[in-house]
This record gives structure tokens, C-alpha cells and sequence, in this order.
């Protein structure tokens, strides 16, 4: 890039109000980075000709060949608006469902973006997702509707129904708009009305007037400037393959001239139903009731329909030129000669409807600058988790003004966001790169390189002769010796040269993808990294004057220091360095790497507070285990898959407890893009992937009804049952310490007979599951919460997150209904696995009574007001909650987590003497204190007999002295977590058990020939069709399936090649869905005899699934190899 606009970009980035930080966002392939194309060559940075053919923000090899974006990147544009210039900070998405996260990270920088979208298409499932996203970070969307060209070229519709059809996918986009917006005001509606209620109950006065107000709120808010429509100016119309495109400011300008309509009348009747009387010289309405041309079809479309007509389909040469001589462009002769049409297409509309102007402009007018950031918007960013702003340090607070001003004064503190680390090749680095040779230069190094040739020359020639001698001597010629003085001297010098160039050709440095919010941001500068958890409450108290981040700094949790060692303009595939860059930029940060792993706050101020994680719709579900071809290379993996994870937003790298190096990926493409990466520049050596390892969970379920005949299972078949549960326990019995019985109870007692537990395996119904699995980061605070309580810490939580704990225990409630679960939430003792999962441990335990997991609700908090007799009990009721979540972590089937898995726990005694021994051990430990003295009287006064009555209650059958000989089992709590664990993994085993599957879902679109092939790929690959409708106004069928993420692998793949290519479908993560077929099944009654055989050697899905999954594990697995061996004949012989 010239140095001249470097230096205006500098000054531009200082007034923020003209300034624009926008991204591309769209589903996958609706024409992002070609628009990206469009607008970089107005800038000159590529050449006009090149634009939307290049693609020039792919900077990566395999998103050229793929043909897909993988990353976002961004670039600097200027352009003149008016009488301003402007600076527009760019940065182009990936569209694909594996890179949503990147999609992520360049939203949270920008103030707004630009959605586009297929004329052809239509909005799709990843349209529907970044609006969401934009909407969630509060940042303006504007409309681009691209393809136009398709419409004439590919479908052949009139412009009346092309303005039909426009007028459809408007519509389409507005209704998802629409139904954020609603959700939204919902929402503040149930907010204020609870506020309401609070308030009407403190003063207790009823407004006589008013009885009921049932209306939404939505009357009352404003939502017009949220649609998207041309009058409105955020609308584009655009083909970006051909340069062209347009908003009806622009039309509605041209006409006036030419017709003499004010614009304004124009610009609010050139899009709806409007036509032009030309008798009358008037614009009326109802074009559409008395069959008329919208004025929009008329004026608009009708003018590059027919340009289409005479460029593309007739080529007719005269009527172009009239056309090109009308509109007074200048055609150069060798694009009128080109034998592809659209180049002359191009040449002509990038003229007359130059597509950079049009977007340039709708960004310019109608997205905020950093100066326009909301209050709202601010807050949301600044309140992280369960903590409101509120209640935020009155400093923090303070902050929001710095944000609001985006000031770029000495004294405003600098706040940062990173919120991703990409790598460049050093030597890509400006500080490393090439600079253009000056005339001297270039003079030196002629005469230096006629010199070495010279040189080389004569060495040669003496080489040569040596040579001759050598041979005629019969040795072998010895390459190593040098040929003459001067050239080894070169020869060194060469190789010191190139020696500090192969080692950087090793390192990727790492660059941080970030916007300044606040204050200057100078080279050198210190500042603070602030942590996800990092309390600004706790930095302000250990850093009490406001010092500056140049100080050393005191220990302060989540809080470290950091240089920003060089700033750079990112400038699409290349950075340029710069000094300082101003609040309200995108820029990149370099030598972070060392205190970010991917995305971080930073700020001089230690008031700022972390701003909120960023919203990932991905889910990594993907994963392989990965190795290096040679052993002895596995450190340079190690360190490759750190690097990949740290430049990745999405990818997870983790080491097994097999010691396996696993990767997680959110898909198919996201997986060998991470592999490619490794390969080529992390590790940079030879690896090998496992195939993925497919996730699966464990559930039981309730006993079938009928057999797999669809029979109704009978007496006889109960009897089966009981008999199998009878068997399975017999067989566990190995020790006399288990007891199963018929109705599924497991009672199980500590090698040391010390303690016993009754668990009960029930199924959760499916609703109830979901919701756990939808609640899991409510269920991690109330976890945390319940923490702080049990630590006696005071509770900083906000009002919503108590009551989106309360609605979550009232939504369980209601999906846990029946006699079976009377009381059950209430009585929920732990979640698991890891505390949050999706299944359930129920205190069914009688008289045994612990602290509510809800107890945070309470609005008192009633400390010690359990039974006295369980004080002691409670010790080790970790234990139990220890076991339930090492059972629940991996089942007995084949070691999955488990889901959807009620365990209670209805009987559970410990021997007195398991009490005062580990009482004993902790006094050992501590000096025994008076509490431990008052336990031990309860102790003595509660004695009860074992396995009567009350099951909680506390037994002492053997005198104290026989604890010790007991001591060589080990602690007792360490073996109440073991038998805890056995009896739920038992009581799991005597439920029927299912494995559950991973679903994908995914939304194919495909024309009506090739359907019946999408169907057979779905088909085959144990997938269903849950819905087909025809997209209105094409041709194509959108089909949306369900796809077990095991059969998904090579999916796309499949259906792109039966398809040719017509369709490709896009596959997300959706849930998890029991498998229907038993693993254990065998066939029992007479007609599954018939039916099956005795063998019953069909295929059994669920069994392969759970064999595949032991065998990786290398868990035993029960198969026959042979089934029938007999011997073979050649056929040959038998002759
Ligand atoms: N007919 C037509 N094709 C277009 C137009 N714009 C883009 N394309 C084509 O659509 C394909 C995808 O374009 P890209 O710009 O790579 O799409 P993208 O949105 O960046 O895709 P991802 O980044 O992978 O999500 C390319 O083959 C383009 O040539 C257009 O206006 N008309
Ligand atoms: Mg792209």
C-alpha cells in the first residue's frame, strides 16, 4: 500500500465519528468475501479487473482451493462520502457452520454489519444465526440482497416476478428480525411487570381506573428502524460477480434529474406498490389491483434486465453501445471484444452502478460509529456472568462514560478487547518484510552479483581442471574440498546469511485480533491483562491510588502485566506498523502470545472489569485422537497442538486419561483445516489421525411394553426379567456384600461392613433431561453458589440469576410430575456428572435431612437446621455425592457419561464405629476441638439397630475396638465413594439400558431431480427426513433431516458427489437421542424366535455402536469370531 494512504489512514483513525467498524456476515457461500473483493478494489489495493475473482481476504491456500472462507480478517478501506472522508474497518466472515466462532470474534468488535444474502437462496439457516448473533452483541445490521444476476441468468424470471421474489426474501428476513425484537420486549415486559408487582404489593393501592393491562409492550416500542426495506436506505440490490449493485437513494437521485420528480416523493414511492401514470403525471398506488408495473420494476429492474438481455443473451452490439452512450460511460475496446460477455457486462455496470459505492455508502449513512455505542450495549459488555452492573464498584461504573465518550485524550484509560489470536509467518511481519530497493541499491547489488558470477566463473573453470586431474588419476572426485578461496568465502557467507532465515522460517508469530474502546493506545505501553474471573472489587482494594500499569504490580488474582510491543493496521494479508492507534479501531497487537491464550481484556485502568465471554453457537463435537508418525517426534506435537490451540477460537486440544492427545473440532471441514495446520505450520511434522471418536451416552429406560415383535410382553416375560436380574446379581455376588431385589433396589455394604447404601436406578423423562442439558451454566452458578455458601462466604449474586434458579426448579417441577416424584426436587441432592450434568442424585434417604440444593433461594439462610443426629452422618455425605459422579461420568456400558439417569438413594447406615474412626483420623489431623467432643455425645445418646427403621440412623453393632482391625480396607469415606459408585453402576445394570446417540441436524437444498438421491444418502446413513417443503419462486426443495453424528462422516461429501454438486448440506450439533434397539437384546419369547432366529444375528446397531466404542477402549468384548467352523473346500478340487 502506498505510503500516502497509510498517512491519511492514521489521521482518519483519529476522528472517530468517521469512523465505521463493520463485518460481512451470511451463510456459507452467499457471496461475503467477493463483495469483500468489490470493496478493496476501490481502494486500489487490487486491480477492478481482478475484483470478486481473487478473493483477496482468503489469504489461506486451502480457502482458495475450497472455495470457502475459514477465518475472519480484516481490512482498512477509505472512502469519500459527501464532503467527508471516511474509514471503514472491514472485516470479512466465514460462513460455514464448522467457523461460527470466528463469526464471533469479528462481531464483538464491530459497531455494525452487513448481512447479505442469496437472491436465489433466500435466508438460510446460517443467515438466521448471524442475525441472531448481531442482534445479541447489539450491533445494526444492513441488508445486501446478492446474486441479482442469478435471477435473469439462472432461473429466467421476468423483473416482475424477480420483484415478487425480492419482495419475498425481504419479508423472510424481517420475520426473523421480527421475532428477535419480540422475544426482546417480552422479556423487559415479564421484567417490569414483576417490578410492578413488587411495588403495587409495597403500597397496596389499587388504581381504580385501570384493572388489567394485558397488552405486550410491543404496541408501545418503536421497532420500524429495525426492518430492513429499500425506502429506509439499508437495503442493497447487488451482483458482486459483476461489480454492480445499488440502493433506490440512487435511482430515486437519477430520476429526478431526468424526470423532474422531487427525490424525496421518489425515494418513498420507487420500492411498494406504486406506478406511474404517465397520462395523468402522477405516482398512484394499487399497481398490483389494476395489473400496473411497480414503479420499482419500471424504472429499476426493467433497465438491467434489458442490459442483461443485449450484453449476455443477444449480444447485440448496437443496442450496447446505445445503451453504454446513453448512460455516458467509456467501454475500453478490448472488453467490448472479450469473448465472455460478462466481461463487457462488467465493464459496463461497475460503471454505472459501482457496487463499492452503493455498500460504501449505506455503511457510511446508516451504521454507527464508535461514537454511537449504546448504554445498553456497554453494560452488557461490562457485566460478566451472574453480577449486574449495579453492582459493578462504583469506578467500574464510572468506566461506562470513558466507553460512551470513546475518548482519545491523554487521560482516558486505555480499554482493549482481544477476542481472538491469529498467526502470521514472521517473515510476513513490516519489521521483516522486504522494503522496495532504492536506485542505489539496486546499482550495488548488480556489481556485487557481476563480481560473484565472475567468480563463480573462474572457480568453475579451475574445478573443472582439478576435476580432469582427479579422474585422470583414477579417485573419486571430493565434492567437499573447496574449489578456490574466493568461492568458499561466499559460500560461508551464504550460509551465515540463510542460517537465521531457516529458523524463522519455523516460527508463527502470533498477532491479537483487537479494538481499542477507550483511550490511546501507544507502542511500548503497559498494561494489565484482566482474567475471565478477575473481580475489579478485589483489584481495586489491592491496588488502592489508581496506579498505572507501568508499576510493578502486587499479587492480584486473574491480573497480570503486559508490554504491547508492536501495533499494527490490519490490512487484509499483509499489517503495517504503527505508533498508536486511537479509541473506537480494529487493530492487531503483537508479543501476546505469552499472556493470552485467545481472547482477553485489557485495560491501564484495574476498575475495568473483564468484559462478558463471547457467544460461540458452535458446539466442538468432533474429535480424534492424534499422533505423530514417529514416536520420537511427539514433543513437537505437543507443542503444535498448544500453538493450534491457542490460534483456534473453537478448537479444544486435551490429553485423555489413556494418554491419547485428543482434538476436539466443531466439524468435518473445522477437523482437516486443523490437521492441515498442524501439518504445515505447528508442528510441522508427519501425523496421523485416529478416525473420529464418536461421543455416545448411557441411559436406562422404562421396560418395554411389547417385544421386539410388537407383541405385548406378558406375565411370562416379567418372569424373564426378574430371572435375568436374579442372574446378573447372582453373578456380581462374587462378594456377599451385594443385594439386588426384584424391584431394582441395589444395596451394597463397604468391604469393611461398615456402611451400607440402597440405590435405585430411575429414568428421567426426556423433557426433564433436556432441561438439564439446555440449564447447564445455571446449574455450574447455582453449584458455585452453593459453595460459597457451605464456606460461609457472604452471596454477591443478581436478582435475575435467583430467578432463573427459581425457574429452572419450578420447570422441573412441572416435567417431574406423578406420585413417583412427590418432593423430588426438593430433594435433588447433586446433579452429575461434574456437578452440573444431565442426571440426578435424590435423597430418598429417610430421616436423613442436608442442606436444600436450592437452598440459596431461601430468603433466610437457617443455618444448622438439620436433625442434630445427622451432623455426624453429613461428614460423609461428599462421599455419596463423590460416587454418584464418578458413576455417572462413565456407565457400565461401554464407559460414556451417562444422561437421563435419576439415581436414589433410599437406604444408607454407617456403623457408629466407621464414625468415631474417622473421627479418630481427623483428630489426628487437628487438635480435637469442642465440636467434634459434642458429636461424639449426640453420637452415643442416637444409637439404633442396623437395618431397622430408620434407615439413616446410625448403628453400632460391633465395639469400638474392632474399628481398628478394619483399618486395612482404608479410609471409610474413601470406600463409601467406591460402594456408592458399584451400587449405582449396579443399580443402572438391572434397568433396561439404551446407548444414546448424537444427533446433527442438517437443511439440504436440492432440485427435484436429484432428490430421490439426497433421500438414499439420508437413508442409508440411519437418517430421517423430518420435513421437505419447495423454497416459493425456484425449483429447489429445502429437506431438513436428523443424522446420527456416527454416520455423519463423509456425509457431505457423499451428497455433494451423487448430487453433483447441486447440494450440500451443512451439519449442526442438535441433541442427543436414545437409540431404540437394546445392546443386550436376545431373543426371549417364541415368535421373537421365529422371527429372529435363535442366533438373532441381525444387525443390532446399538451393539455395534457400544462394541466399536469397548473396543477402542480396549475393554473386553464379548463376540464370537467363528461361528461355524467348518472346513472349506476349494472348489477346484471338488470337480
Ligand atoms: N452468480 C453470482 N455468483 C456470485 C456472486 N457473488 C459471489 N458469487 C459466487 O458465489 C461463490 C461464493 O462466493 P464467496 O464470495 O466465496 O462466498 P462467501 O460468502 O465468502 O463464502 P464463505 O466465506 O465460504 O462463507 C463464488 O463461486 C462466487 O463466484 C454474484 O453476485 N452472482
Ligand atoms: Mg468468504
Amino acid at each position: 500500500m502506498g505510503l500516502t494512504s497509510l498517512d491519511k489512514i492514521i489521521a482518519l483513525q483519529r476522528s472517530p465519528a468517521n469512523i465505521r467498524n463493520l463485518c460481512i456476515l451470511a451463510h456459507v457461500d452467499h457471496g461475503k468475501t467477493t463483495l469483500a473483493d468489490c470493496l478493496v478494489a476501490s481502494n486500489g489495493i487490487i486491480s477492478s479487473r481482478l475484483a470478486g475473482k481473487l478473493r483477496y481476504l482468503d489469504s489461506r491456500e486451502d480457502e482458495q482451493i475450497r472455495g470457502i472462507t475459514m477465518k475472519s480478517s480484516a481490512i482498512s478501506l477509505q472512502y469519500r462520502h459527501g464532503d467527508q472522508d471516511y474509514l471503514l474497518n472491514l472485516i470479512d466472515s466465514p460462513g460455514h457452520v464448522d467457523f461460527s466462532s470466528e463469526v464471533s470474534t469479528a462481531v464483538r468488535l464491530c459497531d455494525g454489519a452487513i448481512v447479505v444474502v442469496d437472491a436465489v437462496e433466500g435466508v438460510c439457516p446460517q443467515t438466521q444465526a448471524v442475525l441472531r448473533q448481531a442482534w445479541l452483541e447489539n450491533i445494526r445490521p444492513c441488508l445486501v440482497i446478492n446474486k441479482i444476476d442469478r435471477l435473469i441468468v439462472e432461473l429466467k424470471l421476468t423483473s416482475q416476478e424477480a420483484y415478487t421474489h425480492l419482495q419475498k426474501i425481504l419479508e423472510q428476513v424481517n420475520a426473523v428480525t421480527g421475532s428477535l425484537f419480540t422475544s426482546k420486549v417480552l422479556e423487559e415486559r415479564a421484567e417490569k411487570e414483576k417490578g410492578e408487582e413488587e411495588e403495587e404489593k409495597e403500597s397496596e393501592t389499587l388504581n381504580g381506573d385501570q384493572v388489567y393491562d394485558w397488552s405486550a409492550g410491543l404496541e408501545k416500542t418503536d421497532d420500524s428502524h429495525l426492518y430492513f426495506s429499500p425506502d429506509q436506505g439499508n437495503v442493497v440490490f447487488a451482483s458482486a460477480i459483476d461489480g454492480w449493485g445499488f440502493s433506490i437513494q440512487q435511482f430515486a437521485h437519477i430520476y429526478s434529474q431526468r424526470m423532474g420528480i422531487k427525490a424525496d416523493v421518489l425515494l418513498k414511492t420507487l420500492w411498494g406498490d406504486f406506478y406511474l401514470n404517465a397520462k395523468a403525471k402522477k405516482i398512484m398506488k394499487g399497481a398490483q389491483a389494476k395489473g400496473k408495473k411497480q414503479l420499482f420494476v419500471q424504472l429499476v429492474l426493467d433497465n438491467i434486465w434489458s442490459l442483461y438481455d443485449a450484453v449476455v443473451t443477444r449480444r447485440d452490439k448496437e443496442k450496447v453501445e446505445k445503451v453504454v452512450t446513453s448512460l455516458g460511460l467509456k467501454v475500453m475496446a478490448r472488453d467490448s471484444r472479450h469473448s465472455d460477455p460478462k466481461v463487457l457486462l462488467s465493464a459496463i455496470c461497475s460503471q454505472w452502478l459501482p457496487i463499492s459505492h452503493a455498500v460504501l455508502s449505506m455503511a457510511c449513512e446508516k451504521l454507527p460509529s464508535p461514537l454511537d455505542m449504546s448504554a445498553e450495549r456497554v453494560e452488557k459488555l461490562m457485566s460478566v456472568g451472574a453480577r449486574q452492573f449495579d453492582t459493578l464498584p462504583e469506578q467500574t461504573q464510572e468506566l461506562k462514560k470513558a466507553f460512551l465518550q470513546c475518548s482519545s485524550k491523554e487521560n482516558a484509560p486505555a480499554i482493549i478487547f482481544v477476542s481472538k489470536m491469529f498467526n502470521v509467518d514472521t517473515k510476513a511481519l513490516p519489521q521483516n518484510r522486504q522494503r522496495p530497493l532504492t536506485q542505489e541499491e539496486i546499482a550495488q547489488r548488480r556489481e556485487l552479483a557481476r563480481q560473484r558470477h565472475a567468480e563463480r566463473l573462474t572457480a568453475d573453470q579451475k574445478a573443472a581442471e582439478s576435476h580432469e586431474d582427479l579422474t585422470q588419476s583414477g579417485s573419486a572426485p571430493q565434492e567437499a574440498q573447496p574449489a578456490g578461496h574466493s568461492t568458499a568465502k561466499m559460500e560461508i557467507r551464504t550460509l551465515k546469511d540463510s542460517k537465521p532465515e531457516e529458523e524463522e522460517e519455523h516460527k508463527e508469530t502470533f498477532i491479537a485480533f483487537a479494538r481499542v474502546y477507550s483511550g490511546v493506545v501507544k507502542r511500548g505501553q503497559r498494561v494489565f491483562v484482566l482474567g475471565p474471573k478477575y473481580d475489579p472489587a478485589q483489584g481495586l482494594s489491592m491496588l488502592p491510588e489508581g496506579p498505572s500499569a507501568s508499576q510493578c504490580v502486587p499479587e492480584v488474582p486473574h491480573l497480570s502485566c503486559c508490554s504491547l510491543e508492536s501495533l499494527y493496521l490490519l490490512m487484509g494479508r499483509e499489517l503495517e506498523d504503527l505508533e498508536e492507534v486511537p479509541a473506537g479501531n480494529v487493530l492487531g497487537i503483537g508479543g501476546l502470545e505469552e499472556y493470552i491464550l485467545k481472547s482477553a481484556t485489557l485495560s491501564t485502568s484495574p476498575a475495568c472489569p473483564p468484559f462478558t465471554p463471547l457467544n460461540f453457537e458452535a458446539t466442538p463435537i468432533v474429535r480424534v485422537a492424534i499422533e505423530p508418525k514417529h514416536p520420537s517426534e511427539m514433543p513437537k506435537l505437543v507443542r503444535g497442538m498448544r500453538l493450534l490451540n491457542q490460534a483456534d477460537p473453537c478448537a479444544e486440544v486435551l490429553i485423555q486419561e489413556t494418554g491419547e492427545h485428543v482434538l476436539v473440532t466443531a466439524g468435518e471441514v473445522h477437523l482437516q483445516r486443523c490437521l492441515d495446520d498442524l501439518r504445515e505450520r505447528f508442528a510441522k511434522i508427519e501425523i496421523s489421525a485416529s478416525k473420529p471418536i464418536i461421543p455416545f451416552r448411557e441411559t436406562v429406560v422404562r421396560p418395554p411394553k411389547v417385544d421386539m415383535v410388537n407383541e405385548d410382553l406378558g406375565k411370562q416375560q416379567k418372569v424373564a426379567i426378574i430371572h435375568q436380574v436374579k442372574e446378573q446379581a447372582s453373578q456380581g455376588r462374587s462378594s456377599d456384600t451385594l443385594h439386588v431385589d426384584p424391584s431394582g433396589l441395589v444395596t451394597l455394604t463397604t468391604p469393611n461392613r461398615l456402611a451400607t447404601v440402597s440405590v435405585r436406578a430411575i429414568p428421567l423423562p426426556k423433557e426433564a433431561t433436556d432441561l438439564l442439558e439446555s440449564s447447564t451454566e445455571l446449574i455450574r452458578t447455582l453449584e458455585q453458589l452453593n459453595m460459597s455458601l457451605r464456606e460461609g462466604k457472604s452471596l454477591d449474586v443478581s436478582l435475575r440469576t435467583l430467578e432463573a434458579i427459581a425457574g429452572l426448579k419450578a420447570q422441573l417441577e412441572c416435567l417431574l410430575p406423578g406420585r413417583k416424584w412427590r418432593n423430588a426436587v426438593e430433594q435433588i441432592w447433586s446433579f452429575g456428572p461434574r456437578r452440573y450434568g444431565p442426571n440426578i442424585l435424590l435423597n430418598n434417604v429417610e430421616g436423613y435431612q442436608r442442606p436444600s440444593l436450592w437452598q440459596c433461594l431461601a430468603t433466610v439462610h437457617k443455618a444448622g437446621e438439620s436433625g442434630a443426629q445427622t451432623t455426624a452422618i453429613r461428614d460423609f455425605d461428599n462421599s455419596i455425592v463423590s460416587g454418584f459422579q464418578l458413576a455417572t461420568l462413565s456407565g457400565p456400558m461401554c464407559e460414556e457419561p451417562l444422561m437421563g439417569v435419576c439415581f436414589s438413594v433410599e437406604r444408607w447406615d454407617i456403623q457408629s464405629s466407621a464414625l468415631s474412626q474417622h473421627q479418630d483420623s481427623l483428630e489426628e489431623d487437628s487438635i480435637s476441638n469442642e465440636t467434634s467432643v459434642d458429636s461424639n455425645m449426640e453420637r452415643s445418646t442416637k444409637i439404633s439397630p442396623p437395618m431397622e427403621g430408620m434407615a439413616a440412623g446410625l448403628s453400632q453393632a460391633k465395639p469400638r475396638p474392632e474399628a481398628a482391625s478394619t483399618d486395612c480396607y482404608g479410609p471409610v469415606s474413601g470406600q463409601l465413594i467406591a460402594a456408592m459408585k458399584e451400587a449405582c453402576r449396579h443399580a443402572f445394570l438391572v434397568q433396561p439400558q439404551r446407548l444414546m446417540a448424537a444427533m446433527y441436524t442438517c437443511e439440504i437444498m436440492a432440485t427435484a431431480e436429484v432428490l430421490g438421491r439426497v433421500y438414499g444418502v439420508i437413508g442409508k446413513r440411519e437418517g430421517r427426513v423430518l420435513h421437505e417443503e419447495m423454497k416459493e419462486g425456484t425449483e429447489m426443495f429445502i429437506i431438513k433431516a436428523i443424522l446420527p453424528v456416527a454416520e455423519s462422516f463423509g456425509f457431505a461429501d457423499e451428497i455433494r458427489k451423487r448430487t453433483s454438486g447441486l447440494a450440500s448440506p451443512q451439519l449442526v450439533f442438535s441433541h442427543w437421542e436414545v437409540i431404540s434397539s437394546d445392546p443386550y437384546w436376545v431373543p426371549t419369547t417364541e415368535e421373537e424366535y421365529l422371527h429372529f432366529g435363535e442366533k438373532a444375528d441381525s444387525a443390532n446397531q446399538a451393539l455395534k455402536y457400544m462394541n466399536a466404542v469397548r473396543r477402542r477402549k480396549g475393554l473386553y468384548v464379548e463376540e464370537k469370531i467363528v461361528e461355524h467352523a467348518e472346513k472349506q473346500r476349494t472348489l477346484s478340487k471338488n470337480k
